[in-house]
């Protein structure tokens, strides 16, 4: 892996965006757990608005907000890059199952359970093996790979293809169906590409588009099978789907059932990931205020009902990366779950993906 040396100023900027991205994960997962599968109402949406402010307020006390599968997984991808920066695939998909099986209540699928016990009783021989034969053979599209993706792209924030590479094989422990792998991969290049934009000009919106659909370019073949009868280029379609959204004006009201019927809000990957990049997109577009854009993210997220923890999870961690811990705010983080193992884990992914070693992984 190419090592790049860095300004100090540049590590300082860095070390924020990382612990923004994996805190903005921790917090959509927490946050959006209480809502996951509802069906949001308009007076629902105030609901979450107040639950929100609420949660900002510096004296405000609650029970800890708990974390689900989606941050379980995330904090296995990230301990296994810092433990093993030279990636260990098998390593990981231990990792994985020694986790669930700690904690088996954290909200996993029924579908990927089969696939931890299918490990271990294999012994981890072929670890692409138990997954390749869920759903008939035709493998898993739900976003259980694109949830847990982040410290994919932090990890390997200075090169590009051996990001790809680690995010393809990391999925495929578990999601081996092309939709499955694709919405990993298009989380994870989102993430990275907002992670290295500029704080010096406003987003450019409309440019970050164009640069999702170039990448996704090679991944989706005009010529494919009709991949479950959905579409040939579903995420480029769901991309230019984006644009033209980002392109018109709406009411909240108005946004979200456009948002709903062209996007959705389900556990697939086609359906959530392009969502969650909506979601950040959106609060970019409208505010220039960075706390504004992590808190309307994870907002919209949240109101629109249906998978959104991970939705909420995958959009936080896109926002996070760009806007920076600073612009998270911390009343809200510490009512999260092991928020301090997050910046821990954050900063050793860090030092690991700049060849530091670093033995402080919880
Ligand atoms: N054919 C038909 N339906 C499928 C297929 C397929 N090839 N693959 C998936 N589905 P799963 P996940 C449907 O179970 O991705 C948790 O709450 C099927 O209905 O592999 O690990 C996480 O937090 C299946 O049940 O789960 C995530 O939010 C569903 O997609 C969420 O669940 C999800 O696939 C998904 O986790
Ligand atoms: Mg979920």
């Amino acid at each position: 892996m190419i090592k790049y040396t860095m300004a100090k100023h540049n590590y300082e900027i860095l070390k924020s965006r990382f612990r923004g991205c994996l805190l903005g994960s921790l917090l959509g997962d927490c946050l959006g757990a209480p809502f996951e599968g509802d069906e949001i109402t308009a007076g629902e949406k105030t609901v979450i608005k107040n639950y929100l402010d609420k949660l900002e307020e510096p004296n405000f006390k609650g029970p800890i907000k708990r974390y689900t599968d989606d941050t379980a997984m995330t904090r296995s991808v990230a301990k296994a890059l810092i433990d093993k920066p030279e990636p260990d695939f098998k390593f990981m998909a231990k990792l994985f199952v020694k986790e669930y099986f700690l904690e088996p209540n954290r909200g996993y699928g029924q579908n990927v359970v089969t696939v931890f016990k299918k490990l271990k009783h294999n012994k981890f021989e072929n670890i692409y093996k138990p997954a390749s034969e869920q759903f008939d053979g035709s493998g898993s599209l739900g976003n259980g790979g694109a949830m847990r993706i982040a410290p994919i792209a932090l990890f390997y924030f200075d090169n590009y293809n051996s990001m790809i590479d680690a995010a393809t094989k990391a999925t495929k422990i578990t999601h081996t169906n092309p939709l499955g792998v694709n919405g990993a991969l298009l989380q994870c290049i989102a993430v990275q590409e907002s992670l290295l934009s500029e704080h010096e000009v406003k987003l450019d919106v409309h440019n970050f588009v164009k640069v999702l659909l170039h990448r996704m370019k090679p991944f989706e073949y005009e010529d494919d099978e009709d991949l479950d009868g959905i579409m040939e280029e579903p995420y480029r379609e769901k991309l230019l789907t984006i644009q033209n959204l980002l392109q018109r004006r709406y009411d909240r009201d108005e946004l979200y059932d456009e948002i709903l019927e062209t996007l959705g809000n389900s556990i697939s990957a086609p359906g959530s990931v392009p969502t969650a990049i909506y979601c950040f997109l959106r609060a970019c577009l409208e505010t220039s205020d960075f706390k504004k854009i992590f808190r309307n993210t994870v907002e919209y997220a949240i109101g629109l009902g249906g998978d959104t923890d991970t939705i909420a999870s995958m959009a936080g961690a896109i926002a996070g990366a760009y806007v920076g811990e600073e612009n998270l705010n911390h009343h809200v983080i510490k009512h999260c779950e092991k928020y301090e193992e997050m910046i821990d884990l954050a900063d050793n992914l860090l030092a690991s993906s700049q060849g530091e070693i670093s033995n402080k992984a919880s």
